[in-house]
Parts: structure tokens; C-alpha cells; sequence
């Protein structure tokens, strides 16, 4: 992309973000369809983006060898033709000047950031070697691999090939674990990724904490402001006047914590007031009697010392969300590791969308479906030899359905989990010291292992720890797995080889082939490279993988969205019903139905906010923090405090500051405040993924403050594991007095 047309990019941010956010147009600002006769005659080739993790259809534009810019797949069903504009800059990672370029094994003390490069057959061998000697001391399962991103499916293969099911991600037990669990306990089903939520034909969207606008999954964005376009009515409950907030017709600015209360005075309303969908709910539901029992006691007026909202707001709200029944969406959020208590939380949003009887329904939740694709032909995968060890005692977190990632870091430290002791990690796109909680313990952990290898693009924290390091391609230069998602439109979508891998660096599916021939796992790579893998598949299921190659999409029958089309109102709970009251629940001795427990939240101490934490439009996460394209709008974060506390500390916008939390752990870098009327006087906010350690990601490093550094604390989910991390408090220390202490 050239220059200019970055900045037309970065000025279309940065102007949504000062008018206070999302325009309901803005999808325009970033120039992606608009036409561009310097391009006409590129090769141009269809792909799916990796910026995030919502994988948009992309068309990459490729001149002399070089790609100029990336626009949306018209025919992709997750872009419909535009891209966020993290996805637009696309080509800030692929000419990342920091990136990891040859394969390295580490010469110093680990942790020292210190390698020297080798040849991928040395390091591979390295990798091989390291493998057999633990596998044969310990068994497989002492072995375990962290994987995020959608090139981590060839690594998974590795890992099952090899009989280790320690696969685990930050993206489960630290993000939206708790939502799928408390969804499938009242719908049998989760909501998935892509959500199910049918947000562009809504009439009331109603986001608990959910900040679309600066949570940028692209169609996510594109419902929210088709939503708006219809005059529909928004409510955000958020402590901080988010984008999505500033597009509401009401804010709620609740006390951190306490959504669980405002949602139990929510149902008290709707029950109390008999503005439930009966009908619905006598065809579909388990437990109403038990449920309008139990919310008796939760009026507005109980709930309004707690969340600190005004009883009438909350008749109010609950009045207009039951006026547009069913198609109010009650939004589900994603990431909902917040304070513990999370699974609870995220029942109590099912229970409310029940009442409402907006799932499987047009406006609330549409019923998914899929192309099928019969899986490659494989042998097998040779059966585990032992439980997970990622919980101490498998009655532990027994709702829980995948790996803990924390739980493995756990394994990993001796004396914790002292009979399935984890010795040796690979980990594939995750940097698991500014993803995991007590980034302290990540460290320990790491330091006890015998063997750390990473997969990775950029020189990440994580990768100034590991032993060895591969330099994979990025997702421009590699295919990957064939995906198929379960969504709206069923579909089928290519990744492809846009440009040859630039310096040294594999595909991740070259890798793990590789890795596996070295491994004795010839029979689980029979093809020769992923494209050849992937016809296979198609060729079994009669598709043409050269249209496919072309288009970069190929789209499946539409099946029924909602139960009044003929969508199959099916539940897969035990009593085949929508559980208001779950039996599953009470069996494992947990509330059947949510319910406000008084003790559940601290608050902060005196002179400390409570931490909070989320998303900027052009930033996911660290992974993008050391783009230059995408880095010129934010290049560091920024500390949202309440305008009146602020004055309080005689701190103005701008004031340097660092950040200290109840542990007495201090942010390895300062940054701006942001003194603001729009976030309550008990907390601050800070944009996650900055604060970089390492100085090779040369525009990254020291911008700005890491929130996890300050995450010390978190609360774990008693029914599923998740970690909540919203129970951190921070006080400020002004940057020049910090220099002081350092100098004296
Ligand atoms: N403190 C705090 N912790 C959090 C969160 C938070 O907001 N605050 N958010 C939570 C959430 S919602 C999630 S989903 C998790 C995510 O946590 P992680 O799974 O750890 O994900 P990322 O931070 O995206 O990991 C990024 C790593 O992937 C590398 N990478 C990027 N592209 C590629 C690629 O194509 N191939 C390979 N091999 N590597 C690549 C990057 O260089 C980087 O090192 O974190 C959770 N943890
Ligand atoms: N641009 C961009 N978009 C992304 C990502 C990214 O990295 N960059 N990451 C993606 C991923 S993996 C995820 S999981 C999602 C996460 O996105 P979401 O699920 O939308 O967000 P969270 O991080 O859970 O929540 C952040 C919001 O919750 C508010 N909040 C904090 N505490 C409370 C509380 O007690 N009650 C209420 N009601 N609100 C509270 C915060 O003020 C903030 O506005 O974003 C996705 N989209
Ligand atoms: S939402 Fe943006 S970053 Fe994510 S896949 Fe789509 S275009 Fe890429
Ligand atoms: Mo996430």
C-alpha cells in the first residue's frame, strides 16, 4: 500500500475516533471500494486475512512482485467486499522490517533474547530430538502446545499425530470460554465465531460491555451500523462511554461487576410485567416457574445500590428490549473473562434472549450452518496416554470443554501439578507473557521448562524465551487449511500463496510436515504441500478447487435462519429444551439459575481504579502494535481517567504517567492520560497490546503501558476455568517523579 493511501486510511480512523467514533458510513472512510485506476492490470488474488481472527475474504493486489494494496472479496460472506482497517494493512507485517527472518537457536541464558541462526534442518532436528527425549522419559503428554491463529491447525494435526492432547489458547480460558459455556447450558449450543447473532435485522441491540466499533470484527461492525441505519434501539451497558455507547439511544453506565443484578432486575421486569414471550417459551423452555420464583426478589429498586442505575432507567430499557421482541438482541460480548463469575453472567444474557424468544429468530440469533467437507483420509490419531493436566482434580472447572491455557502454564511449574508434569511447549502465534494472567508465573513457568520452541512471525516476548525459533511465513505468502465456517451463508474459502515467502521463513504447514517426517509421522503427511491437501479434500466432496482458486470463496446452499422459516428448533441440553433452570448445573452443586452473590466484587482501595481493558479499531491485540501502517493513528496507548479525578491528582491530557497496581507492580513504560467525562471516577482504560519489552520490535518497544503486566490477580471461574481479569486495581505515578527514583 502505498503512503498515501495510508494516510487516507489513517485519517478515516482517526477522524471516526475524534467525532466520538463510528460513523454509520464509515466503512467508506478507508477507500477500500473506491476504484483506483493506478492498479488496473496487477495480479490480483483472493485470500482470507489473519489480522484478526474473523478471516475476511480479501483480494491482494500484487505489481512487480510486491503486494500494493488488499481490498475486501466482494463475494466473501465475512467481508462482503470491505476490510477493517487492520486488514487494509496487511502489508505493514509482510514488510515488517523486524521480522523474523531464519530459523535460530538460542545461545545465552534463555530469556537473554540472544540466538544464532541456523539452518532448518539444524533447527528442526534441534526441535526433533528435544521431542523424542521427553516424549520417551515422560510420555506425550508432557508435551503441550499453545496455538492461536488459523495456521496453528497444521501443529494441532502434529500434536494428535504425535498423542499429545495438551492443545490449548488464550482464546478459550482468557476470553470467551465462559460465554459458549453459559450459552450451551441454556441452548445446547454455543454462539460461535462467527457469532450467530442476526444483529443487521435487529430492532433493540443491547451490548454488555461488547464495544463493536472499537471490537472491530468486520460483518460484526457492518450489522451494528446497518442496526443503526434502521433506527433501531441500542443500549450499552459499559463503565466507560465506548463508540458503540456514543451510537446508543441509552448508556448505562454501570458499576463494574454488577452486570449480573442489572440482568436479574431486567428479567424481574419482564417477568413481573408478563412482557415474555409466552408462547415461545412454553413451546421451548425448561424452569419459567422456577425462574419467576427466583427473580422475585431482584426489583430495580434492589439492584439500583448495587449497579448504581437508576431503577426507572432499568424498567425503561427492559420495557423497550421486550416492545421489539424477539428480534432484541441481547448481545453476548466476547471476550467475558471479567470477574470470575463469568459463566453465571453469560447464563444470565442466554436467559434474558429466552425471555425474549429471540434465539433462533429473525433480529436475535439465526441458526448456522455449514458446508461439509469430509476430513483427509488420515490414519487415525493414536490415542492420548493420559487426562489433561490442566486442573488439579478433573472435578475441577468440570464444565469446562477445552484445555486451560493457565492451567498448563500451571502444570508446567513443579510442585503444582507434580504426577502429569508438562516439560517442554511449542506455542504458535501467542505471546503467552502479555496473554496469560500473572505474566510473573508465565515466566517461572518457562524458566522450568526443559524445552520451548516458538512458531512465530515477529520477534515477540515469547520468542526472546524460546529455545529454538521458526520463522513462519506470514499469511500472505502461505495457504492454509481449507475454511468452512458455520454461518449465515455456508461457505467454503481458500487461503493462497499471494507472494513466495520472503527471507527464510516456512508455512506453517511445511513446518509441521517437516517436523512430522523427522517425528516418524510420515503417514500422517502423505500430500507433498498444503494446495495438493487441500484438492484432495475438495475432489471427495465433488468441489472444483480451480473455481475455488479464482474466487476465493465458494458458497454453499443457504439453509433456514429461523425457527418460523423451518430452521430446526433443536436443543441439546438433556431435557432437549432451553434450560432456565439447569439441572447440569445443580448436579455439580452450582447455582441452577444466576444468581447475585453480594461478595463477588471488591472495591478499590483508596487512591486505586479498577483496570480495565479492551480494543482500538486499528490494533489486534500485540500483533499489530509494530505495523507502521497501522501504528501511525495509535502508536501508543493512552490512561482513560475520570476528568474529576484527574483534577484530583492535578494530572491534564497528556501528563506522562506510569501505573502501579495493588501488588505493588509497577508498567515497565509511562503513558498519556486521558482525562475524560466518559468513564466512571472508579476506573481507567487502558487499549490492550502495548508496552512492548522487546527492543528488536523497534517501533513497539516501551510505546505506551502493557496491561497484562498489571493483571496479577485474576479470579477463576469455578464452573469452566476462565480467568477473570477485570479484579485488578491501579494508581498513578507521574512519570517524571519515576525517572527520579530510577536516577537517585
Ligand atoms: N491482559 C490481557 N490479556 C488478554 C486479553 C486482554 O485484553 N488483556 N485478551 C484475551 C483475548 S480476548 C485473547 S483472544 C487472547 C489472545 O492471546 P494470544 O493467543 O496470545 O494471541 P495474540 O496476542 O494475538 O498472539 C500474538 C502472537 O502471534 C504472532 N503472530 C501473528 N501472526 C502470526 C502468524 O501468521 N503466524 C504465527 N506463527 N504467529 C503469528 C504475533 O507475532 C504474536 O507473537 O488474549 C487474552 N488475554
Ligand atoms: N480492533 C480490534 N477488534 C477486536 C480485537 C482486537 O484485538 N482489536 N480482538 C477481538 C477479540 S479476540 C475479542 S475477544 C473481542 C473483545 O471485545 P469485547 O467482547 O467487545 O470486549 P471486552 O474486552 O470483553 O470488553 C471491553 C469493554 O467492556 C467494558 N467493561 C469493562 N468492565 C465492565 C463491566 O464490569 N461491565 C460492563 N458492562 N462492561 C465492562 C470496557 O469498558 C470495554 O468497553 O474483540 C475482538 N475484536
Ligand atoms: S476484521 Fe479486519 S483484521 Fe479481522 S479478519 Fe477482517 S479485515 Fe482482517
Ligand atoms: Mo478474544
Amino acid at each position: 500500500m502505498k503512503r498515501r493511501q495510508f494516510i487516507q486510511v489513517g485519517s478515516g480512523v482517526a477522524g471516526a475516533a475524534a467525532l466520538g467514533g463510528l460513523s454509520t458510513d464509515w466503512f467508506k472512510l478507508y477507500g477500500n471500494s473506491l476504484p483506483d485506476p493506478e492498479t488496473d492490470g496487477d495480479r490480483v488474488v483472493p485470500s482470507f486475512c489473519e489480522l484478526c481472527f474473523w478471516k475476511c475474504g480479501i483480494l491482494a493486489h500484487v505489481r512487480n512482485g510486491r503486494v500494493t494494496k488488499i481490498k475486501g472479496n466482494p463475494k466473501d460472506p465475512l467481508s462482503r467486499g470491505h476490510l477493517c482497517p487492520r486488514g487494509a494493512g496487511g502489508t505493514g507485517l509482510l514488510y515488517d522490517p523486524d521480522r523474523l527472518k531464519q530459523p535460530m537457536v538460542r545461545v545465552n541464558r534463555r530469556g537473554s533474547d540472544e540466538f544464532e541462526a541456523v539452518s532448518w534442518d539444524a533447527a528442526l532436528n534441534e526441535v526433533a530430538e528435544n521431542f523424542e527425549r521427553i516424549k520417551g522419559l515422560y510420555g506425550p503428554s508432557a508435551l503441550a502446545l499453545f496455538s492461536h491463529g488459523y495456521g496453528g491447525n497444521w501443529m494441532k494435526h502434529l500434536f494428535k499425530a504425535y498423542g499429545s492432547a495438551n492443545i490449548a489458547a488464550p482464546s478459550y480460558a482468557q476470553c470467551r470460554g465462559p460465554r459458549e459455556v453459559g450459552f450451551d447450558l441454556t441452548f445446547g449450543s454455543g454462539v460461535g465465531s462467527p457469532e450467530v447473532t442476526d444483529m443487521a435485522n435487529s430492532r433493540c441491540v443491547v451490548l454488555i460491555g461488547g464495544h463493536l466499533g472499537e471490537n472491530m470484527h468486520n460483518t460484526q461492525v457492518q450489522d451494528f451500523a446497518q442496526a443503526i441505519r434502521n433506527n433501531a434501539d441500542v443500549i450499552v451497558v459499559d463503565p466507560r462511554f465506548s463508540v458503540a455507547a456514543s451510537k446508543a439511544k441509552y448508556w448505562l453506565p454501570i458499576k463494574p461487576g454488577t452486570d449480573t443484578a442489572l440482568l436479574l432486575a431486567w428479567m424481574n421486569v419482564i417477568i413481573g410485567e408478563r412482557l415474555y414471550d409466552r408462547e415461545y417459551l412454553d413451546r421451548y423452555a425448561y424452569g419459567l416457574e422456577q425462574l419467576e420464583e427466583h427473580v422475585k426478589a431482584y426489583s430495580p429498586e434492589w439492584a439500583y445500590p448495587r449497579t448504581g442505575l437508576d431503577p426507572e432507567l432499568i424498567r425503561r430499557t427492559a420495557r423497550i428490549m421486550a416492545a421489539a421482541r424477539p428480534a432484541t438482541l441481547v448481545h453476548p460480548g466476547r471476550r467475558v473473562t471479567w470477574y470470575g463469575n463469568d459463566t453465571q453472567r453469560s447464563r444470565a444474557i442466554a436467559i434474558l434472549n429466552a425471555l425474549l424468544g429471540s434465539w433462533g429468530r429473525k433480529g436475535g440469533f439465526f441458526v448456522p450452518s455449514q458446508v461439509e467437507l469430509p476430513p483427509y483420509p488420515y490414519p487415525g490419531y493414536e490415542k492420548s496416554d493420559a487426562t489433561v493436566p490442566d486442573r488439579p482434580d478433573p472435578s475441577d472447572y468440570p464444565l469446562g470443554d477445552q484445555v486451560l491455557a493457565q492451567g498448563i502454564c500451571d502444570a508446567t511449574i513443579p510442585g503444582v501439578r507434580e504426577a502429569s508434569a508438562i516439560r517442554a511447549w511449542m506455542v504458535y502465534g501467542s505471546n503467552l507473557p502479555t496473554t496469560l494472567p500473572d505474566p510473573a508465573k508465565t515466566y517461572r513457568a518457562i524458566e522450568e521448562l526443559d524445552f520451548l520452541v516458538t512458531v512465530d512471525v515477529l520477534p515477540a516476548e515469547i520468542v526472546g524465551w524460546s529455545d529454538v525459533v521458526l520463522p513462519e511465513a506470514t499469511y500472505l505468502e502461505r495457504c492454509d487449511e481449507l475454511l468452512t465456517p458455520s454461518y449465515k451463508q455456508p461457505y467454503i474459502a481458500v487461503r493462497q500463496e499471494v507472494v513466495p515467502p520472503m527471507y527464510d521463513s516456512k508455512p506453517g504447514w511445511w513446518i509441521a510436515r517437516a517436523l512430522g517426517n523427522k517425528l516418524g509421522l510420515t503417514d500422517f503427511f502423505p500430500w507433498e504441500n498444503s494446495m495438493e491437501y487441500a484438492r484432495e479434500r475438495l475432489h471427495q466432496a465433488n468441489y472444483d478447487c480451480d473455481a475455488l482458486q479464482r474466487d476465493g470463496v465458494i458458497l454453499g446452499r443457504t439453509q433456514p435462519l429461523y425457527f418460523e422459516e423451518g430452521a430446526p428448533p433443536d436443543f441439546y441440553t438433556d431435557s432437549g429444551k432451553i434450560e432456565l433452570y439447569s439441572p447440569r448445573l445443580a448436579s455439580h452443586g452450582f447455582d441452577p439459575m444466576p444468581t447475585y452473590h453480594e461478595d463477588e466484587v471488591d472495591d478499590p482501595p483508596a487512591g486505586y481504579y479498577r483496570l480495565l481493558f479492551g480494543r482500538a479499531p486499528t490494533h489486534t491485540f500485540g500483533r499489530t502494535t509494530n505495523n507502521r501502517l497501522l501504528s501511525e493513528v495509535y502508536s501508543e496507548n493512552a490512561v482513560w481517567v475520570n476528568k474529576a479525578v484527574a483534577a484530583k491528582w492535578g494530572l491534564v491530557d497528556g501528563d506522562r504517567v506510569y501505573l502501579q497496581n495493588q501488588d505493588g507492580v509497577r508498567s515497565s513504560f509511562s503513558a498519556p492520560i486521558k482525562a475524560t467525562e466518559r468513564i466512571r471516577p472508579d476506573a481507567v482504560f487502558v487499549v490492550h497490546g502495548y508496552g512492548r519489552k522487546p527492543k528488536k520490535m523497534r517501533f513497539a518497544h516501551g510505546k505506551g503501558i502493557d496491561d497484562n503486566e498489571l493483571i496479577t490477580r485474576y479470579k477463576t471461574d469455578p464452573i469452566m476455568g476462565g480467568t477473570g481479569m477485570n479484579v485488578n486495581f491501579v494508581t498513578f505515578l507521574r512519570a517524571e517523579d519515576v525517572v527520579e527514583e530510577v536516577a537517585s
